[in-house]
């Protein structure tokens, strides 16, 4: 069977509700292949980037103010990286509808996530809908070297200057 790739995002609130471990163990019990994971600080750009395809919904400034961490003091969100057979179907049927009022009852979102009297879905985790956004979201959150193998085609570039923050 051919093998999908899939993001995942625990947003700012799985840390602040201390639930990182309970949600992880959803995805992890899939026996799908964990391939990679990270903890990122979010900047608006990188929210906005990620959810690009829906500005101009009337929730846009409301999902990238979630995502960044402004809801919850955590200015932080892990991303993971699964693969196997049905990646997409498997983690999408793990997270739940995308409304938590909507979602089954033992699914992450159902059991864990709320609609907040504001109407922001704080539905917990993020997970691509399909193999073309699945690379569009990895390469934005992760860089090839912080993945094990080569999932998607690499290329060496080399850079004239160069700069970035090491250890003193
Ligand atoms: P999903 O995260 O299930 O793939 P999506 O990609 O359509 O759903 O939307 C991205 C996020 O935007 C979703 O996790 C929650 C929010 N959202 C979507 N539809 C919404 C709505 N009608 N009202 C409020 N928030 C919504
Ligand atoms: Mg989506």
């Amino acid at each position: 069977m051919k093998k999908e790739i899939v993001l995942i995002l625990l947003k700012p609130d799985v840390q602040a509700k201390g639930l990182t471990g309970y949600i992880i163990d959803h995805f992890d019990r899939t026996g799908l292949e964990l391939i990679a994971m990270k903890i990122v600080k979010v900047s608006k750009v990188l929210a906005e980037a990620h959810y690009r395809h829906l500005k101009g919904q009337p929730f846009f400034g409301e999902i990238v103010n979630y995502l960044q961490g402004n809801l919850h003091g955590r200015q932080k969100v892990v991303a993971l990286v699964y693969g196997g057979p049905k990646a997409v179907s498997v983690c999408r049927r793990v997270a739940g509808a995308t409304n938590p009022e909507d979602a089954h009852l033992k699914s992450v979102r159902g059991s864990v996530g709320r609609v907040t009297t504001k109407g922001v879905y704080e539905n917990m985790v993020h997970v691509s809908s399909d193999q073309k956004e699945a690379r569009r979201e990895v390469s934005l959150w992760f860089s090839p070297d912080e993945i094990g193998k080569d999932i998607y085609p690499t290329k060496i570039e080399t850079m004239k200057t160069y700069s970035k923050k090491v250890w003193k």
